[in-house]
């Protein structure tokens, strides 16, 4: 982080780095919305300490939510939540691997009862960046309010489309009505 950077509120954190072709996704999503995050690569099996002491001193470092990333048997974003109680979302990833991602899924999802992580669905980074910017936005109006213009586009984006297909397929059922 360069001198005088906005510290970051939102930590993306994933298991390796074959995941962040993934994870930037949510990265992208955060730098759309101006909130400033930092990357990292923590692994629940290859350096559980490096972990630990990540989520243990992630919100006295003033992050406030995690975003946690992990293909095969994805213990990071459960065991992150283990170490703090920050929310954390928690993105299955299926990698070049193209193995059993359904696996990661499940271990991400089926959280014991005390310990939740918020999960997408799987490779569902862009969504895990804008979960972490509505839970931001809770109490931040200039979040709440791009939020609301982020969907505006989405609409747009989809009458748009819709506009576009009519124009192809003239006279079609969905053109009567
Ligand atoms: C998981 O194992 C990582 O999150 C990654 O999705 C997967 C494979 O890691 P690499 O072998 O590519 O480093 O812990």
């Amino acid at each position: 982080m360069s001198e005088g950077a906005p510290k970051p509120i939102v930590g993306i954190i994933m298991g390796s780095a074959s995941d962040y072709p993934t994870m930037e996704k949510a990265g992208g999503v955060l730098v759309r919305f101006n909130v400033p995050h930092e990357f990292d690569i923590t692994s629940a099996h290859r350096t559980p300490d490096r972990m630990r002491d990540y989520a243990m001193g992630a919100r006295e470092r003033g992050l406030k939510v995690i975003i946690a990333g992990a293909g095969k048997s994805a213990h990071l974003p459960g065991m992150t939540a283990a170490y703090t109680t920050l929310p954390v979302i928690g993105v299955p990833i299926q990698g070049e691997h193209r193995d059993a991602p359904m696996d990661s899924l499940l271990s991400i999802v089926q959280m014991p009862p005390g310990i939740p992580v918020a999960t997408m669905a799987i490779n569902g980074a862009e969504n895990a960046g804008l979960m972490a910017v509505e839970m931001l936005a809770i109490t931040d109006e200039r979040l709440a309010r791009e939020l609301n213009e982020y969907r505006k586009e989405l609409r747009e984006m989809v009458e748009e489309k819709a506009r576009e297909l009519k124009e192809r397929n003239p006279g079609s059922p969905a053109d009567k009505k």
